[in-house]
């Protein structure tokens, strides 16, 4: 077929019936809108190509079910994929604009919290990349993750109303609107259990078409909003009181209206609930009427679709597809479990016990009362199962149960996930022995080849061409631009590491975006850094877990040595704080109100001679990330061993030349095994002394007492030295490590930490031997794409195949 879409773009054409502005007026958000509209329509074309050829083949699909897609900004990517490139750029230059800064004015889609949504999206660039027949399906929020300001050096929420404008990306699906119902009760009819709702919405389809690089290959992240039934705006309109049925209206479409943020502890909030059975609802229906239209029958369906379940959110599907197979469309339970049990397949994110998610049974009976009926039928037939395999052991079934029945009764998710699907995987090679170990160990008892591992990885699309064109541009003059397509190419990188021009070149690189970083914080919060100095990055959601509070004890420590030794040659050093805390998780908050107050001391002491800065760049997102992640030199993963399930910055640091100063944790390991252990600083406990340590009466106040520079630091923080103006200000903070039981063994890894910080500043003195280790980061980084993941899910899970 030819393509009749010319490649140039026509701005001014595009500006005056498009946008509806005359081109000499055209600001640079209107020129965003203009430069949007040819990949707009490019995309349109592939689409309907891509689905026309699914069809024709009648190709099994996968459909990954998600809460989160952070996508970020589409425009830079989608005119990368289609080579639109440098045709953009010129047509932008005749308007007196970069081509950059009007990319600048699109609205990041922060449709997702952190690490789990950014995931999602690096995974539909993947999917569409490889040609896999593949749908995301998701909540088009009105207001996506809170944008994060900071007045007086505490965080504050502010609504993030990223449709206001309007979007060029989506393409609403006037025709496809599914009902959802909820509420009511259940009656039998003809010995048939019959739903009897109380409420419905409506649910509508909006698409974003997702290019694949390298293909004309197109993916679909169908987003699904809420709105009221068209009966419910008649009856308002008859009755003539327009107030009122706003009112309803909103009841109704107050379901898509807001992303609820990752809490420390997930609260039950009814809600969210609906949130998830509305997406799961609206997605299984258009599932099966798809199958139903290409297919004719529901006998070949576990053939043709896959269902991925992204982390427990949407794990209602089990029962709501069991709902349609056996209530709507006649099949028999085990026929319906059999194709159910073959067609989903769930990735856990997350061991923490109080993270994981629980349902009142009460809420589910009253929301969705032939659902609670499932659930209980499918825990029936579980711990019969289980029963006959371990007749007695009642204690192995109440673990099992998909009730909780301390307390509250609650119906724990992860275990309809588990029962549900086929497969089960955790997301680095750790954190999926960890889940048959702990969390899932009585389920790996029962079903042991349930359970796998696929480690995480992220787009080198989006972030190495894309974040980083400095240094996509020497790997182009060095080794071919293959690498975008194929990341195991870097290895090619090995070699060069020994070549001084190769070193210089890259140095550069790292210089000049260390540089764009420095711009971005002086615009942003008015402060000049020193690009000669060390960036040192830590940037990620804040949870305790995570430890921002270790390396915050660090710059402390590191900050009083330096006052008692000035004149020692110290290492200049930039330390880098970003990302959001939930907005009900006050000891989080505390931490980045601590930030702000130690770097606001820091700062302003002329002692230092500038040689140690802290800096908190507000708002962390996707598009903030692409500007950090290649300024940096140190990459901080450093959370407690056994409690990240993977970490994906720490990929993209990596990737992007940044050294890893981290515990043994997550996919740490792996980029350790890959890089070479000589080329990170690794420290600390590892997984099974934090386990001991649990086991054997930690005592943080010991540490305290026998450690008098971890006591120094402590106390200056407890004591008031950066909050003189209300010297209790962390009181709180410190009280959790030393009355609180160091819950995530701060000071158990503390000497250990400054000791590796030892290590960083002694190499980064070795200019050259920096350089060394940072290319071969780079060059170690090829099994860390999202292209390898989804290759391991499509063949090991799904059974996808990619077309032609
Ligand atoms: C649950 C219930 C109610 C409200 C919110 C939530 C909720 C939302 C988001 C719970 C958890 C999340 C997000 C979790 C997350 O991002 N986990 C991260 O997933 C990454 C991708 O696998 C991993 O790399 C990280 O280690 C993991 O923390």
């Amino acid at each position: 077929m030819n393509d009749r879409t010319s490649n140039d773009l026509d701005l001014d054409h595009e500006l005056l019936t498009n946008v509806g502005v005359a081109p000499s007026e055209a600001t640079p958000a209107d020129l965003m809108r203009a430069v949007a509209q040819t990949p707009r329509q490019q995309l349109a074309e592939r689409w309907v190509e891509t689905q026309a050829a699914e069809r024709a083949k009648g190709a099994r699909r996968v459909y990954y079910l998600s809460m989160e897609f952070l996508i970020g900004r589409t425009l830079g990517n989608a005119l990368a994929a289609l080579e639109l490139r440098p045709h953009a750029a010129s047509a932008v230059h005749a308007h007196a604009h970069r081509l950059e800064d009007v990319e600048g004015e699109e609205a990041d889609a922060a449709l997702g919290n952190g690490g789990l949504g950014r995931l999602a999206a690096c995974f539909l660039d993947s999917m569409a990349t490889l040609g896999l027949p593949s749908f995301g399906y998701g909540i088009r929020y009105e207001y996506g993750m809170f944008a994060q300001d900071i007045v007086a050096g505490r965080q504050v929420e502010q609504p993030d109303p990223w449709l206001a404008d309007g979007t060029p990306w989506e393409f609403p699906r006037a025709g496809i609107s599914v009902p959802v119902n909820f509420g009511g009760w259940v009656e039998e009819v003809d010995g048939k259990p019959v739903w009897r709702h109380a409420g419905q919405v409506c649910a509508k389809a909006y698409d974003m078409v997702i290019p694949g690089h390298g293909t004309r290959k197109v993916s679909t992240l169908r987003l699904w909003k809420a709105a009221a039934p068209a009966h419910i705006d008649l009856h308002a309109f008859n009755s003539g009181d327009y107030a009122r049925a706003a009112e309803v209206k909103n009841e109704f479409e107050n379901i898509s209206w807001v992303l609820y943020p990752n809490d420390s502890t997930p609260a039950g909030r009814e809600l969210r609930l609906r949130q998830e059975y509305f997406f799961v609802a609206a997605s299984v229906a258009d599932i099966l009427s798809r199958h139903l239209a290409e297919h004719g029958s529901l006998a070949s369906l576990a053939d043709k679709v896959a269902i991925h379940l992204n982390d427990t959110h949407p794990a209602i599907s089990v029962a709501e597809l069991m709902r349609l197979l056996t209530d709507e469309h006649g099949m028999a339970w085990a026929d319906a479990w059999a194709q159910a049990t073959r067609i989903f397949s769930y990735t856990n994110h997350t061991l923490m016990p109080e993270a994981l998610e629980t349902w009142p049974v009460a809420l589910i009976q009253q929301v969705l009362p032939r659902h609670l009926q499932i659930i209980l039928r499918i825990n029936h037939e579980l711990l019969s199962e289980a029963g006959r395999l371990r007749p007695g052991d009642d204690g192995f079934l109440r673990r099992l149960s998909l009730i909780d029945e301390t307390g509250e009764r609650r119906v724990r998710m992860a275990h309809l996930s588990v029962v549900g699907s086929h497969k089960v995987n955790g997301v680095s090679a750790l954190h999926s022995q960890l889940l048959v170990k702990t969390i899932f160990a009585d389920f790996a008892a029962l079903w042991p080849d349930r359970f796998t591992n696929v480690t995480n990885g992220v787009t080198p699309r989006r972030w190495l061409a894309q974040a980083n064109p400095g240094l996509a541009a020497l790997l182009d003059s060095t080794l071919g631009d293959g690498w975008r397509l194929d990341l195991d190419r870097l290895r090619e990188l090995r070699p060069h590491a020994e070549d001084p021009a190769f070193r210089e070149a890259f140095m550069a690189v790292k210089r000049a975006n260390k540089e764009r970083l420095a711009a971005y914080v002086k615009r942003e919060l008015g402060l000049a850094l020193d690009p000669g100095s060390l960036f040192d990055v830590q940037v990620k959601r804040f949870h305790e877990y995570k430890r921002q509070l270790l390396n915050l004890l660090h710059v402390v420590g590191r900050y009083q040595a330096m006052l008692a030794d000035p004149h020692v040659d110290w290492v200049p050093r930039t330390v880098i704080f970003a990302g959001k805390a939930a907005s009900s998780y006050h000891l989080a908050k505390q931490i980045i109100h601590l930030i702000h107050d130690v770097g606001a001391v820091i700062n302003a002491d002329h002692r230092l001679k500038g040689r140690l800065k802290v800096v908190f760049v507000p708002n962390y997102g996707v598009s903030v990330a692409e500007t950090i992640m290649p300024g940096a030199d140190l990459s901080e993963q450093i959370s407690t061993a056994g409690t990240e399930a993977s970490g994906t910055g720490n990929m993209k640091l990596a990737l992007n030349g940044a050294l890893t100063i981290g515990t043994e944790d997550g996919a740490n390991i792996e980029i350790r095994d890959q890089v070479g252990a000589d080329n990170m600083f690794i420290f600390g406990h590892r997984a099974h002394e934090i386990a001991a340590l649990n086991q054997g009466g930690y005592q943080p106040l010991r540490i305290y007492q026998n450690h008098p520079r971890v006591a120094a630091v402590l106390d200056s923080i407890s004591g008031g030295r950066f909050s003189p103006g209300e010297p209790d200000r962390y009181r709180g903070v410190v009280d959790a490590l030393l009355g609180g039981g160091d819950h995530y063994k701060l000071l158990a890894d503390y000497d250990d930490y400054v000791a590796a910080h030892g290590r960083v500043d002694a190499l980064y003195r070795e200019r050259d031997e920096w350089a060394r280790r940072a290319i071969a980061n780079v060059a170690g980084m090829g099994p860390f794409s999202s292209d390898r993941t989804i290759r391991e899910y499509a063949t090991q899970i799904w059974r996808v195949r990619s077309l032609e």
